[in-house]
């Protein structure tokens, strides 16, 4: 696809949410497509991770709800951070109900999820009720929605014509859903017409997957081969002795990827 060839910037015009845009120019402007997947149970560790790691990530991720001990100051310290350091935080909330019961997902109970993450994804799965529901809480705040159309794991159900419904999908709603997480870009029907983001975990140069059905690409796979633009890496970051190191190369590894990708 020639959108793939594009720099972020120039795609930016291409896209109807605004958060996409603010993401797009962000990326450019602090040359990073790395997504750090903060997968830790402390509010404290939490926050260490998004102020060491924020100089070099272009999104946070978080799943919130693996908190020991969650409290309302832990998404206004973010905030603080994401503003500090220049980047978005991605909720991986992975909805999954229907329009009604996700919207109140979305909005209430103890994490209040859209009056803080810029960014939120959800599953396909039930119809296109979910996207509505999600759009009529997340719109009013400027946020975006990522659909899942495939995911990294071993035997995932995602695929083949799940996944270019899911892609028609989005397209019915660009307003709102911006992109996906994914493994690769999918072909359109109507080639170039148009552009969506796609964010891709399961990304480590050290490991080829885990116990559990995790299953590892390098940035090179995902951004040069895959045409994707987001790398999100979780444990083969957090996880190192070193998490700034290691975060630096992997910005350094997918940004190069990307730079050989946008290169004419
Ligand atoms: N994640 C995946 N695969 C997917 C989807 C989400 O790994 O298809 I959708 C999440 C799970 C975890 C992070 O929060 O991305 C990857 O973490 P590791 O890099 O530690 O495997």
């Amino acid at each position: 696809s020639s959108f793939a060839s594009q720099t972020y910037t120039a795609r930016a015009a291409g896209f109807a949410n605004d958060l996409a845009v603010q993401l797009l120019k962000l990326m450019d402007r602090k040359k990073t497509n790395l997504s750090i997947a903060a997968d830790v149970t402390s509010k404290a560790e939490l926050l260490q991770l998004a102020d060491l790691l924020g100089p070099y990530i272009c999104v946070f991720k978080t799943h919130i709800d693996i908190l020991d001990d969650y409290d309302s100051s832990v998404p206004e310290a973010l905030t603080a951070l994401a503003e500090k350091h220049d980047f978005l935080i991605f909720e991986d909330r992975k909805f999954a109900d229907i329009g009604s019961t996700v919207k109140a997902q979305y909005q209430s109970g103890v994490y209040k999820i859209a009056s803080w993450a810029h960014i939120t994804n959800a599953h396909p799965i039930p119809g296109e009720g979910i996207v509505h529901g999600l759009k009529e809480v997340g719109l009013p705040l400027k946020r975006g929605l990522l659909l899942l159309a495939e995911m990294s794991s071993k035997g995932t159900l995602a695929q083949g014509k799940y996944s270019m419904d899911t892609l028609a999908m989005a397209a019915r709603n660009r307003d709102f859903v911006f992109g996906f997480i994914g493994q690769r870009r999918l072909p359109l029907d109507e080639p170039e017409k148009e552009d969506f983001l796609y964010l891709t975990p399961g990304v480590s140069m050290a490991q080829s997957g885990d116990s559990l059905g995790q299953q590892y690409r390098s940035p090179e796979q995902v951004v040069l081969e895959s045409g994707c633009d987001v790398i999100i890496v979780g444990r083969a970051i957090y996880g190192a002795a070193d998490p700034v190191a290691e975060a630096k190369k992997y910005q350094e590894a997918g940004w190069n990827a990307y730079l050989q990708r946008t290169r004419r």
